[in-house]
């Protein structure tokens, strides 16, 4: 089996409970988990001082980095600039984006493997000339993958996608990143992070009957809101973390990046471990006994080592639902049908959806297995339709084997590819008109608008796996799982098992290691595709200040990264990005008029769809600002949402409040990420008004920046604007962007 290997594990171990007690004494107090695992991948540690939370920017060296098909090839195509011969640490590159779901998983796959060819080709070939592992299509969702093969407890990892914090469900530190701070770490350098706070979610009680992992998490959403996270990690403790097992936890993870979370952590405990070995892993399961204290918090840690405490007793908590169009929006299951009616929300569900990168684990399929044996032994099916996406081939496999995809089957699920399918806007479904208003259910984590078919009059609410399949049972959201029953059965608070009792299947194998020297192989991207096209370095900062930039955009509430370059179809394009243009700013709802998409041009004055007017002013040799809101870039980890806009002639974004990934996504790609000192700034700017970003020759960590709006009747109004560049930050920005530095740096040192 592919893994992280054992040699690298136990230096780390070896360093670590020494590392862990200098920091113990210099901080002077009992340490936190996250704190012991930043401590001891920090790549240049103080021994005279502590990182300041909030506030110091630190250099950490990950164990490995994760990329999936979508991001990864815009990742490899900035890395192969770079003049490399092989990836500085572990890596592995995973397919599981690009497969469109549509009549199930074999010939889903099927058509994937030829509608992608060029791509998967293209990244069979770089991860073989590079030296990084490859899942080929069909192999499973990244982060399941990387739960079952490469996660361990007190590890640190990056990946190329938001969720990749779901391996904190065994103890790693893993964070979602934007393509070139992955870049950094390819080519040997360091992953930069300001030092974050902490939040501790003190668990209590214990998980039972309907309440799953899944309502730990939608819980946590609610209390801090899609805000909430940004830049802190969520720590879990308490007693009531032995009640969830690890998939369990790495479910509670994995969400934690729709707070916007840097990444959240669960302590090692007997669950992982036993997942450990498990999938495979025994040996490292030993070692990590030999540090098993210093994989957990300190005993003496207390609400006074977090900056934020949230409460929660599992044995209290009811199943929650959450929706639509936000993660944060959530109800106890009992309240769903009466706010679904006040909504005016449809109340039939047009289908329902289990698994993702979320919730696709064994025990997930195995407790919502039960409760579609408990319905078809009355002779029941499912109302609504119900698609199910296996997390991992291994994990397919061995739901096979046990009868639970059966059970899943006999009540009318459909199984579809091991992969993101209709998570991610690839579900092509024929049985909704366009534009017609639906509801549906899904265990997945993201529901923004258009996410899962494309259509933004589609309407989805999340919750766990279980209640899921007991609302498909029921086809409306009027229904309580708990105390309703449905087709004269009351079903029974569903019982499953963490991890199969006769062990995992390994399935069809769907690795690649690579070769021992790739050098040989040659890698093509093809000078008239329309899918793939090598970068052109952006230009480097000419030294003056923008003066009287147009406003292209000024978006008005939510504007994920989703919003800005929506995903669906326009996944083939991700490795061009001169044709992925065609997707920005679609979602975006104009601040001015209300539409969607559309703005005035501020070329011509007319009112086109934003990516023709940014391509005017791109043509024109105009540059432009977008203006944003609160959490800007929310989401996603894609970097095309920072490219895209720069590509065309962005130079800054001014927003309410910026999203971790989204706004180091600009940062690095050159763009300058600024705040309004004041919100209601943002109420001032006009859509013909012009912006001025001014004194930038004096750009430094800390310091305001002047920024200026002026209206063709003479008004001007000044404004300072905050932002959070260290002074490294500020080199990236002056080259034209970080690999532009990473670049200049090596031909120097050549
Ligand atoms: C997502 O869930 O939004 C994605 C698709 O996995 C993204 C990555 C991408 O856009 O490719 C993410 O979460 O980072
Ligand atoms: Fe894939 Fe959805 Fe998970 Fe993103 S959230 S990695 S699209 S399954």
């Amino acid at each position: 089996m592919p893994g992280t290997p054992e040699a690298l594990v136990r230096r780390l171990y070896e360093r670590l409970p020494e590392r862990v007690a200098r920091a113990r004494q210099l901080l002077g107090r009992p340490l936190t988990l996250t704190e012991k695992i930043l401590l001891s991948h920090l790549d240049a540690p103080d021994p005279d001082s502590a990182p300041e939370r909030g506030r110091t920017y630190v250099e950490l060296r990950p164990d490995r980095v994760a990329m999936q098909d979508a991001t990864a090839q815009m990742a490899l195509l900035q890395f192969m600039t770079a003049g490399l011969e092989r990836v500085a640490v572990p890596t592995t590159v995973h397919c599981d984006h690009l497969i469109q779901a549509q009549a199930g998983a074999a010939a889903d796959l099927q058509v994937a493997e030829e509608a992608n060819a060029e791509i998967y080709q293209f990244l069979r070939d770089v991860s073989a000339r590079y030296g990084i592992g490859f899942w080929e299509p069909g192999s499973g969702i990244i982060h399941q993958v990387v739960l079952e093969c490469y996660a361990f407890p007190g590890g640190m990892m990056i990946g190329t996608d938001s969720h990749t914090p779901n391996a904190g469900g065994l103890g790693m530190i893993a964070v979602g990143v934007g393509g070139a701070e992955a870049v950094d770490v390819l080519v040997g350098g360091t992953f930069g992070l300001r030092w974050p706070r902490l939040i501790g979610v003190r668990l209590t009680g214990a998980l039972s009957g309907w309440t799953a992992p899944k309502d730990v998490i939608l819980k946590v959403a609610q209390t801090l809101t899609v805000r909430g996270g940004t830049g802190a990690v969520i720590e879990y403790f308490g007693p009531g973390a032995a009640s969830i097992s690890a998939t369990g936890k790495a479910t509670i993870c994995n969400m934690g990046a729709e707070i916007g979370a840097t990444c959240s952590v669960f302590g090692y405990d007997a669950h992982a471990e036993a997942y450990m070995r498990a999938t495979g892993r025994a040996e490292l399961a030993d070692l990590a006994g030999t540090v098993a204290s210093d994989l957990c918090a300190d005993d003496a840690v207390d609400a006074s080592c977090f900056d934020r405490i949230v409460e929660i007793d599992l044995s209290r908590l009811e199943p929650h639902v959450v929706g639509p169009h936000t993660p944060d929006r959530s109800r106890r299951v009992s309240a769903m049908g009466s706010e679904a009616k006040l909504n005016g929300w449809p109340q039939h569900l047009s289908a329902c959806l289990v698994g993702s990168c979320t919730n696709s684990s064994y025990e997930d399929i195995s407790r919502a297995a039960n409760v579609a044996r408990q319905a078809s032994a009355a002779g029941l099916v499912a109302r609504s339709p119900l698609y199910v996406t296996p997390g991992s081939e291994q994990v397919r496999a061995t739901i096979e084997r046990d009868g639970l995809l059966g059970d899943l089957e006999r009540i009318g699920a459909t199984v579809l590819a091991n992969a993101c399918g209709p998570c991610i806007g690839q579900w092509k479904r024929s049985d909704i008109a366009a534009g017609e208003t639906n509801s549906i259910l899904t265990s997945y984590n993201r529901n923004f608008p258009r996410r899962n078919d494309g259509s933004a009059a589609t309407l989805a609410f999340i919750a766990s796996p279980e209640t899921v399949v007991a609302y498909a049972l029921a086809g409306t959201l009027a229904f309580n799982p708990l105390v309703d029953s449905v087709g004269g059965v009351h079903l029974e608070p569903p019982a499953g098992d963490a991890l199969p009792g006769g062990g995992f299947e390994s399935g069809i194998a769907g690795y690649v290691p690579p070769p021992a020297d790739g050098s040989g192989v040659e890698v093509v991207v093809r000078s008239d595709s329309q899918r793939l096209a090598l970068l052109q370095p952006f230009p480097a900062w000419d030294g003056s200040d923008f003066v009287e930039l147009a406003v292209l955009v000024k978006a008005r509430g939510k504007c994920t990264t989703d919003h800005i370059s929506a995903a669906g179809p326009w996944l083939a394009y991700r490795g061009h990005l001169d044709n992925i243009c065609g997707n920005l700013f679609l979602g975006v709802v104009n601040a001015f008029t209300g539409e969607t998409g559309r703005g005035r041009c501020p070329v011509h004055g007319a009112v086109e769809p934003y990516p023709e007017a940014a391509r005017h002013c791109c043509q024109a040799g105009r540059r432009w600002v977008v203006v944003g809101d609160e959490n800007y870039g929310e989401g996603s980890s894609r970097e095309h949402a920072a490219m895209e806009p720069r590509h065309l002639g962005a130079v800054a974004v001014l927003a309410r409040s910026f999203a971790r990934i989204a706004e180091t996504n600009l940062k690095k790609q050159g763009v300058l990420a600024l705040t309004f000192s004041d919100p209601d700034i943002w109420s001032e700017i006009g859509e013909e008004d012009l912006i001025s970003v001014l004194g930038l020759a004096e750009l430094a960590p800390e310091r305001p920046v002047l920024c200026r709006v002026t209206r063709s009747n003479g008004f001007s109004l000044d404004f300072c604007a905050t932002h959070t560049m260290s002074a490294e930050h500020i080199e990236w920005w002056r080259a034209g962007s970080a690999l532009n530095l990473i670049r200049s740096r090596r031909s120097a040192a050549r």
